[in-house]
Parts: C-alpha cells; sequence; structure tokens
C-alpha cells in the first residue's frame, strides 16, 4: 500500500462493451491486455481486441465470468500484475477483491474494507453518520422489535420504505403505506431478504414519493485525497433499470451542487476510500437531498461524466491503482457543455420491455461531432441471452442540454438497427417528451407518461425491413448496390422519423 507499482498487464474480468472500453485505455498506456471468455462470447470483440486471450467455462456466468479461482488463476499464468473487474459481475464483492490481492495482485478498484462496509446499507449509514451526511429520516439500526419499528414509523410518518441492508439498487425494499399493514410488510421484507441476500436485516426509512436520482462521481487515492467529478442525473429508469442519463443535472444550482458534491467527498471519507466510486443521493420535491447508498465501482453511465470534464476516468483508475496520488485538486476540475446518455438494449418497448434475443441483422452506428459509441457488437453477431441484453451506449456531447437533446434524437435517427426489437425508439419518445425537455421529471417518468402504444408500428422490425425492401427494390435496375443501401439507410430513419 501507497508504494508505487507500474501495472504491465491487466487481466479484465468483465465482458461486452465495458471489457472493451477498460482495454482501450489500458492500450493508451502502452499497457498489455488478457481477456477472459465464455463458450458463448469467443467471437466477442473483447476476445479479439485483447493482446491475449482465455476461455475460462462454459456460457453462464456462475461457470464463467464469476469464477474467482479460475479468472485469478488466469491472471497468474499469464503475468498480469492488475485485474480490473468493470461493472457487474464480481465488481463488488469484497471477498473477489481481497483474493485478488492475496494473489499478489493489484485490484483496480477500492479495498475489500470499503465494498464491505458500503455493500451493507446499514454499515453505510452508520459511518456517513459519523460526516454530517444527510440521511434520510428513519431507523439507522435493523429492526429486531416489532413495536419500536412501528413507534418509529408512526414518528416519521407514513408511507414507509422497508429496506433490506443487504439489498441495493431497488432490490428488496416494501412500501408500507399504513401502520395495519406494517406487520406482514415487515414479515415478508425479512423473509425476501433472508432468501435473496442470506441476511435477513432490515430498516425503516420514510418514503421520499417521486425522488430524483442524482448520484456523484467521486475518486480517491491512496494517500487521502478525495475529489468529485459532478453529477450524472439517472432519473429515467425503469423497474430500477436507468435507461438515461445525463450530466449535468437540469436542477441543481451552483450552491446545490456544492453542497452535494462535499457529502459525497465526505462519505468516500467515512470508508478510507480510494478508487473510482459512486454516491447515489435521492432528492425530493423541495431539493432536499439525501445519501441512499454508495456504488463502489465504476459505472455503466461514467461516460457522460467523462465528456463534461474530459477526464479518463479509466485511465485515473489505473493511475490511482498504481498508488499515484490524484493529478488535480478539486478546484481544477470543470465542466464544458451537457452529455446525454442512451441505453440501447435488445428488449421491445411496446411488448413491456422483454428482452428480445436475436441477430444484428442490420447494425450501422451514428457518426459524427460529439457523437460516442461504446459497444461490444458488430453487424451479423447475436445478443447471447446469458448476459445483460445491452447493446450499445449511445452518448452525446453538446453545448447545452437543449443541443444535446436535438444532437440524441439526430443519432438516434441515424442509428439502423434490425434483426431485433431495441430501445432506441423508447429513447426517442423520451427525448421529444415535454417533461423530460423541461427538466420537470422525476424516477416515475416511465410510468407517468409512457404508454407502448406510441411505439406501435415505429419500432417493429416488418415496417422497417419494409420500407428498406422498397426503397432498395426502386434502385435495383440502378446496379449500384451502395447507393441503393445508403438510400435505404436513408429511408428507414426517414420512415420512423414521420411516424414518430
Ligand atoms: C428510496 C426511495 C424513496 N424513499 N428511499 C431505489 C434504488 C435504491 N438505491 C433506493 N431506491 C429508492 N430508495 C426512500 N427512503 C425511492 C427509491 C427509488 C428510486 C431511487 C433512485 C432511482 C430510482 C428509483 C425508483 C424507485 C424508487
Amino acid at each position: 500500500m501507497n508504494k508505487m507499482t507500474r501495472i504491465n498487464k491487466i487481466l479484465v474480468a468483465n465482458r461486452g462493451e465495458i471489457a472493451l472500453r477498460i482495454m482501450r485505455s489500458a492500450r493508451e498506456l502502452g499497457i498489455h491486455t488478457v481477456a477472459v471468455y465464455s463458450e458463448a462470447d469467443r467471437n466477442a470483440l473483447h476476445v479479439r481486441y485483447a493482446d491475449e486471450a482465455v476461455c475460462i467455462g462454459p456460457p453462464p456466468s456462475s461457470e464463467s465470468y464469476l469464477r474467482m479461482d479460475k479468472i485469478i488463476q488466469v491472471a497468474k499464468d499469464h503475468d498480469a500484475d492488475a485485474i480490473h473487474p468493470g461493472y457487474g459481475f464480481l465488481s463488488e464483492n469484497e471477498d473477489f477483491a481481497q483474493a485478488v490481492e492475496d494473489a499478489g495482485l493489484i485490484f483496480i478498484g477500492p479495498s475489500a474494507k470499503s465494498i464491505e462496509v458500503m455493500g451493507s446499507k446499514l454499515a453505510a449509514k452508520e459511518a456517513v453518520a459519523q460526516f454530517n451526511v444527510p440521511l434520510v429520516p428513519g431507523a439507522s439500526k435493523p429492526i429486531d422489535d416489532i413495536s419500536e419499528a412501528k413507534r418509529i414509523a408512526a414518528e416519521i410518518g407514513y408511507p414507509v420504505l422497508i429496506k433490506a441492508s443487504a439489498g441495493g439498487g431497488g432490490k428488496g425494499m416494501r412500501i408500507v403505506d399504513r401502520e395495519e399493514i406494517f406487520d406482514e410488510q415487515l414479515e415478508r421484507a425479512i423473509s425476501e431478504a433472508t432468501s435473496a441476500f442470506g441476511d435477513g436485516s432490515v430498516f425503516i426509512e420514510k418514503f421520499v414519493t417521486q425522488p430524483r436520482h442524482i448520484e456523484f462521481q467521486i475518486f480517491g487515492d491512496q494517500h487521502g485525497n478525495v475529489v468529485h467529478f459532478f453529477e450524472r442525473e439517472c432519473s429515467i429508469q425503469r423497474r430500477h433499470q436507468k435507461v438515461i442519463e445525463e450530466a449535468p443535472s437540469a436542477v441543481l444550482t451552483p450552491d446545490l451542487r456544492k453542497a452535494m458534491g462535499e457529502a459525497a467527498i465526505n462519505v468516500a471519507r467515512s470508508c478510507g476510500y480510494y478508487g473510482a466510486g459512486t454516491v447515489e443521493f435521492i432528492l425530493d420535491e423541495k431539493l432536499n437531498f439525501y445519501f441512499l447508498e454508495m456504488n463502489t465501482r465504476l459505472q455503466v453511465e461514467h461516460p457522460v461524466t467523462e465528456m463534461i470534464t474530459g477526464v479518463d476516468l479509466v485511465k485515473l483508475q489505473i493511475r490511482v491503482a498504481e498508488g499515484e496520488p490524484l493529478p488535480f485538486r478539486q478546484e481544477d476540475i470543470t465542466m464544458h457543455g451537457h452529455a446525454i446518455e442512451v441505453r440501447v438494449y435488445a428488449e421491445d418497448p411496446a411488448n413491456n420491455f422483454l428482452p428480445d434475443i436475436g441477430t444484428l441483422q442490420t447494425y450501422i452506428r451514428p457518426q459524427g461531432n460529439g457523437i460516442r459509441l461504446d459497444d461490444g457488437f458488430e453487424q451479423g453477431m447475436s445478443i447471447p441471452f446469458y448476459y445483460d441484453p445491452m447493446i450499445a451506449k449511445m452518448i452525446c456531447h453538446a453545448e447545452t442540454r437543449e443541443l444535446a437533446i436535438e444532437k440524441t434524437i439526430r443519432a438516434i435517427d441515424e442509428y439502423q438497427i434490425t434483426g431485433l426489437e431495441t430501445t432506441l425508439g423508447f429513447c426517442k419518445f423520451v427525448m421529444q417528451h415535454d417533461a423530460f425537455r423541461t427538466g420537470k421529471f422525476d424516477t416515475k417518468f416511465v410510468e407517468k407518461f409512457f404508454k407502448p402504444e406510441y411505439l406501435k408500428g415505429i419500432n417493429s422490425n416488418e415496417e422497417v425491413s419494409l420500407a428498406a425492401a422498397l426503397t432498395v427494390h426502386a434502385f435495383a435496375n440502378n446496379k449500384n448496390q451502395q447507393q441503393a443501401e445508403v438510400v435505404a439507410s436513408r429511408s428507414i430513419s426517414n420512415w420512423k422519423r414521420n411516424r414518430l
């Protein structure tokens, strides 16, 4: 600890877009990369991109991307000196972080201890309470006495929320709107938490109705320095799955941003944090903010922060893991413009967002000034059903929020995907919605405003393919296949645009 070690080779314990994104930064730093992959990912781009690649097992994650022992063995066999876990999979597993260090390797992330503290919502609340971080009114200890719990609930006022300490990301929460159902809801919450997490500890909080979800990107080094890189607004979600994220938030004033940023830094300090982390807050309608939880990893939506600050967060993770001090102070970090990320999932928004597995028959990416596309697929590839159905993240950056919205719409129109249904049409719906455009929305946006009928006929493959086929046919005599294709793809976007 605290001594500098140069990293020469990184094993990336992940797949898809994030594995590629990490390897790209490593390569720019002159660091070699080792990919691990499952049998379902033999032809994946992260496997082709890496300097070396090793198959670690069958498709199910439990037999491949979650196999700590195999992954650490591959790292040792291939002389890697560090492991980057990406997000998901083993990224927030303190036993993995510890096992990596015990094997004499560098875990590119926080200490096992920080992961452990923040992994327990109760331990996290206890730690941050010492640092005057605002918490949602409630009890910061596990419920072991029903009558005392009811007294507290009556005191803070219904509705209250029962949360599992080992939960997170919305898992294991129960809303209780009146005292009569408190006992039965508590019993359910405890039994759910016990079966889902092997830990039945639950606690209660005031239920904040219709909050906004604002998270802060923080960064610590191994010398005790901590900074933040401003916020990301992540309120557009469905069933705790984020769909659209942006930075900065349309509602924070400079003063509120400063106060929340300082609170976020204090959360990090409360657990001696180093590496990249995200501090989640909810904001009520009066703009009071409360700490919810800390995610001890690089987040899916980190690119919006990179776009507005110009900082490569993965490179910074690597440097901090090597023991380097942060190269800037808080006052050196500035933001510029506005960035919006839309997540392109292989899901059907017209059919309750059910995963739609299939092959990318057409896959043409949008291009141009201010567009970043992080994906892990190419035309002709299929989306394996074993893993997260995210195809890509598209991030658009412009001078203002309005211009970023217009750029996002233009990019969605250029994006050509056939062979499976995607969330692109849904994302365009959001971009065009008045509540989104005016910034007056909360975590209930999708519930309140979205109806699948809005997309019927727009998002459907048959109609898009039909439009393309008709246009290609019209040019068939022309023998200029390339021109026919260009016109076909343009007509698809016109087709979609005209219907939306
Ligand atoms: C809450 C809340 C309202 N009141 N806690 C969901 C994810 C997890 N991090 C905590 N979550 C919430 N906690 C209190 N006391 C509402 C949510 C919540 C939510 C939070 C962030 C983003 C989207 C959300 C969607 C539904 C509920």
